[in-house]
């Protein structure tokens, strides 16, 4: 599936602004038709945007289950003749879609894209309803996973991620044109050899029966610099320009597909960042050369709009992370907007790109998150049904992000459960399968510190060991020192596994204007001295490639005694106002500064 795209054959129109919504607790709607009419009580709602925030009602922010969001659309006369396509860049957690009173579309998983072809259901220059049914329940058959228990007062839905459940259509919707004969999906690799580069590329092309393949490729300037024919091929770059940390330089690839005559019948552009990412020993490659993540875990996550994507506030996240010096993000806890990769393959910031799978496990329930009591990996609970719906979400994030240039590493799990039997059955095969779809990027997940080294079961399979660890917050608290020896002893021995180690989360909570003058926790000052005690550990440590704070900036969560209006271990605060450790990350990750 190609992101809908404006091109000399194809058009685009996106459907965001108000959109009619509808909650509907006793899931009646279905049942009774009600995308065959105008919602029968409904109110309006921002598309895209969480819609948990946008009402001043409890029942509206804590709600679970069936939301149905609705519209009219106007199919553009000039699309007669063309294919038509209603796309979702997500809907979460999932969705049904009808248009007219047809049902064109199911998906589940929250954060990654569907499609459905429409052209038989509308008619160029009329409207045109469109619904789609929502559903934000989250069961152990679900990624992430969650459980809906009986509570004193009705059904209540627990889960085990420390992000609030923000649900909704939370990215553009858009209607497309297409030509029948069209190019579907396109996969680049690329490498280099001295000054060569090397861009390989195959596209799938559908209804293109007798049509051939024609692909040019262009530098940032516009200059021709390579071109093929056919629907496999490998095009060489003389004088390559790499893409490169910090460097985003973008080629651009265009494929088109022509007749005999040399007429374009379809013509579609992949940006194109020519470079080669490889685990060498204790070594990060890229380019041949070993990178140092600097960065952080973030959330996609905004007051009033919660999830949405907006440009706005991704114009700001990335302003910051060059103002205090990060070279690289890890998309915590889940795939985020495209918008946000593309600017990442443009200005050169690298990417751990991450799956929705976080919270499977129960040992992290302990009264933080939520509920306790169960068996992580079990027939009941995260059994083979949920690994399936997981394998899709791998599969899915892999065919979205692969031709980013800025995604160097699939992490297809945060803080699973990873030292039981299960465990290691269970992700055995999730390993291969990433493997399968992606041959070029390094695999891993990132290890919660209740499976410390030697017990860990699961990181046999990464390439790369992804640690997150809390030494002087959840154990240790308030002790730097003995955090400290600590945390350099379980180092030393993830160390001695001769892999590569990104240390995916260190943070303290530290509540904005709250300070000490002795090393008190939640104070700004604490939170210095919390980063700079970690990076003496890091920075004796070989093996370390990498170092992510927890968090960018504060999140909102689930309520729960450990949490004070959310999780306040952002270096900023969730309007974005520097902490004092943004200060000091700065004068360590950019000495120019
Ligand atoms: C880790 C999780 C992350 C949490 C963080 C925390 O990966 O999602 O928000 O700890 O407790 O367990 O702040």
């Amino acid at each position: 599936m190609l992101r809908p795209q404006d091109s000399s054959t194809r058009e685009t129109k996106r459907l965001d602004g108000i959109w009619s919504f509808q909650l509907d607790g006793d899931s009646a709607g279905r049942e009774a038709g009600w995308f065959r009419e105008t919602l029968p009580a409904a109110r309006e709602m921002a598309v895209p945007a969480s819609f948990n925030d946008l009402t001043a009602d409890a029942a509206v922010r804590d709600y679970v289950g069936d939301i149905w969001y609705q519209r009219t659309a106007r199919v553009p006369r000039g699309w007669a003749g063309q294919r038509i396509v209603l796309h979702f860049e997500s809907a979460t957690h999932r969705a049904t879609v009808w248009v007219g009173d047809h049902e064109v579309v199911s998906h589940e998983g929250g954060y990654t894209p569907f499609e459905a072809d429409i052209t038989e259901y509308v008619t160029p220059g009329e409207p045109v309803r469109i619904t789609a049914l929502v559903n934000n329940t989250l069961s152990f058959q679900s990624i992430p996973p969650g459980v809906i228990e009986d509570g004193p007062a009705g059904q209540k839905q627990v889960y085990w991620h420390d992000f609030f459940n923000f649900a909704g259509i939370h990215r553009s919707v858009w209607l497309a044109a297409t030509p029948q004969a069209r190019v579907e999906d396109i996969t680049v690799v690329t490498g280099f050899e001295g000054d060569t580069g090397s861009v390989e590329y195959a596209v799938q092309a559908v209804d293109a029966d007798g049509l051939e393949v024609v692909v040019a490729l262009r530098d940032a300037a516009g200059r021709e610099v390579a071109a093929g024919r056919g629907a496999v091929g490998t095009l060489a770059v003389a004088d390559v320009h790499l893409w490169a940390p910090g460097h985003g330089y973008l080629y651009d690839l265009e494929v088109q597909l022509v007749d005999d005559s040399d007429t374009v019948l379809d013509s579609y552009r992949q940006s194109v960042g020519v470079r080669t990412v490889e685990v060498r020993g204790t070594d990060f490659l890229i380019n041949g050369d070993p990178f140092y993540f600097k960065g952080f875990g973030m959330h996609e996550d905004h007051s009033t709009i919660g999830k949405a994507h907006s440009p706005a506030h991704v114009i700001q996240d990335f302003e910051l992370l060059e103002w205090v010096g990060a070279n690289s993000f890890r998309t915590s806890h889940y795939p985020y907007s495209e918008d946000v990769l593309d600017y990442a393959d443009r200005h050169g910031i690298v990417v751990i790109d991450e799956t929705a799978a976080v919270g499977l496990n129960m040992g992290l329930g302990g009264g933080i998150f939520g509920g306790q009591g169960y068996t992580t990996f079990s027939p009941d609970t995260i059994n083979d049904a949920s690994r399936e719906v997981h394998a899709q979400a791998i599969r899915e994030l892999i065919a979205r992000d692969r031709n980013h240039p800025s995604v160097v590493l699939w992490s297809i799990a945060n803080e699973p459960e990873s030292d039981t039997e299960g465990a290691e059955d269970y992700f055995r095969p999730l390993f291969d399968l990433a493997r399968a779809a992606d041959p070029t990027r390094p695999v891993g997940f990132v290890n919660v510190m209740l499976a410390p080294h030697g017990t860990c079961r699961v990181s046999q399979f990464a390439d790369v060991i992804m640690l997150n660890r809390y030494y002087g917050w959840y154990v240790n608290t308030g002790d730097l020192a003995g955090a400290e020896v600590a945390w350099t002893e379980e180092l030393s021995g993830w160390a001695s596994e001769g892999k590569p180690i990104i240390i995916t989360e260190y943070g303290a909570d530290t509540l904005a204007g709250n300070h000490s003058l002795t090393p008190a926790p939640w104070s700004e000052e604490y939170q210095v001295d919390y980063l700079d005690m970690n990076h003496r550990v890091f920075d004796a440590c070989d093996a370390v490639v990498g170092e992510q704070v927890w968090n960018f900036a504060d999140f909102a969560t689930t309520s729960g005694i450990m949490r004070v209006d959310g999780n306040k271990k952002g270096v900023f605060t969730r309007d974005r106002k520097p902490k004092a450790a943004a200060f000091a990350l700065r004068r360590r990750w950019r000495k120019d500064a």
